[in-house]
């Protein structure tokens, strides 16, 4: 069994409200039972995730699909289920005057209403004592020509910079970006540079959000996130993982070599160092699989692509490098990535009065048999749409 290296201890994951939610595609959204009906219930299957693999203490919230009546109330409650609030999500995707885009439209009124939510949710960060602000816009257009691209970023730059003013010292936007859809021509913010030059516009406080499902296929990640932790301005991540497009899919499930190289980054860029800043957290939809398991698994394929990054022999690795050692160099990461973490793992759950196996404890302790009893009536949670 390999000893565990140090800095395990500092990954805190933080999970989705949504993703306790029934979720789909175009085509079907399964709804499945035990679903949670309001934020209360979504936080409390959270909570499960953390008390399970310990590693899992915050919870982001997306409005308005967690809008609550008292923010302070449903923070305090989280608390008492053993978790924090995390990340306020805004959302500007799903509103019909959004046809042609929230905060770039080319309509002032639309872009008024679209700022104005915004800055609701910083006002609501202030009730849950989030520092971030995630903010993913699904603007863009479908041809050619539908509208000045350039205008566009203008009136983009002017909302951001608006909310921007309005954080307070220790909140942040989190600028997340993404390559298509609901957009097929031009998203306005389609990659990590746009979302960067942004950023850097805005000031110390915006930083860039990486989510894994974001991307052309093909691309390098790994590049992105040792350029933007260099650059200081990573932010946060959207973990999950795909076989084609932004598929949702559970971090490391499709490809868990890639969030392997990816957390080596993060390791070797000084980003697990909760100092740093840098926020872990998922963004997936369990379409057809049990929820809360999804999230167990999850947060545990995150801690063993990330145990096995700070396995890597940095003084091997570098000594290869330097001299031009190609095979040596890639055997370092190999040896580390061809580690079998999990008897390690198991011990550092013990450690910490967890069962080795959080899956079968979750399944063991009836959790999910008493929320199928519990939630029946009313209207389980969803997309909204
Ligand atoms: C957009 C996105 C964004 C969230 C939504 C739930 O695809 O990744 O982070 O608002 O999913
Ligand atoms: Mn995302």
């Amino acid at each position: 069994m390999t000893d565990l290296p140090a800095g395990l201890d500092d990954l805190a994951i933080e999970t989705p409200s949504w993703a306790y939610a029934n979720s789909g595609t175009r085509f079907k959204v399964f709804a499945q039972k035990g679903v949670p009906r309001d934020p209360f219930e979504k936080i409390a299957d959270a909570a499960q995730v953390h008390a399970f693999t310990g590693a899992a203490p915050t919870v982001a919230l997306h409005i308005p699909w967690d809008k609550v009546s008292d923010y302070s109330l449903l923070a305090e409650y989280t608390v008492d289920q053993g978790v924090r609030l995390g990340a306020i999500n805004a959302n500007v995707f799903q509103d019909d005057d959004y046809l042609l885009g929230s905060v770039t439209n080319p309509d002032p009124r639309i872009r008024r209403k679209a700022t104005d939510h915004l800055l609701e949710c910083v006002d609501i960060m202030d009730a849950t004592g989030s520092r971030d602000l995630k903010l993913w816009f699904s603007d863009g257009i479908n041809y050619p020509g539908q509208d000045d691209i350039r205008a566009r970023q203008d009136r983009l730059s002017e909302a951001l910079a608006e909310v921007y003013a309005r954080l307070g010292d220790d909140q942040r936007i989190l600028l997340e970006y993404k390559l298509f859809e609901p957009a097929f021509y031009v998203t306005d913010v389609p990659d990590w540079g746009t979302s960067l030059l942004h950023c850097l516009a805005l000031g110390p406080k915006a930083t860039v959000c990486v989510d894994t499902g974001h991307h052309a296929p093909g691309t390098n990640i790994e590049f992105i996130v040792a350029s933007l932790l260099r650059a200081g301005r990573l932010g946060a991540f959207d973990f999950n993982s795909r076989f084609y497009a932004d598929d949702d899919l559970m971090v490391g499930a499709a490809d868990p070599f890639q969030l392997f190289r990816i957390m080596y980054e993060v390791v070797r860029g000084g980003g697990l160092d909760p100092a740093t800043g840098v926020a872990f957290m998922l963004d997936q939809c369990h379409n057809i699989e049990p929820k809360i398991q999804g999230q167990i698994r999850s947060v545990m394929n995150v801690q063993e692509a990330t145990t096995k990054a700070l396995l890597v022999d940095a003084v091997a690795l570098r000594t290869a490098q330097d001299s031009g050692d190609v095979l040596g160099a890639n055997a370092v990461l190999m040896d580390a990535y061809n580690t079998d973490v999990r008897p390690s793992l198991a011990a550092w759950r013990e450690q910490r009065g967890l069962d080795p196996d959080p899956i079968a404890a979750y399944k063991a302790s009836g959790y999910f048999d008493k929320i199928v009893a519990e939630r029946v009536g009313g209207t389980q949670a969803g997309w909204g749409a």
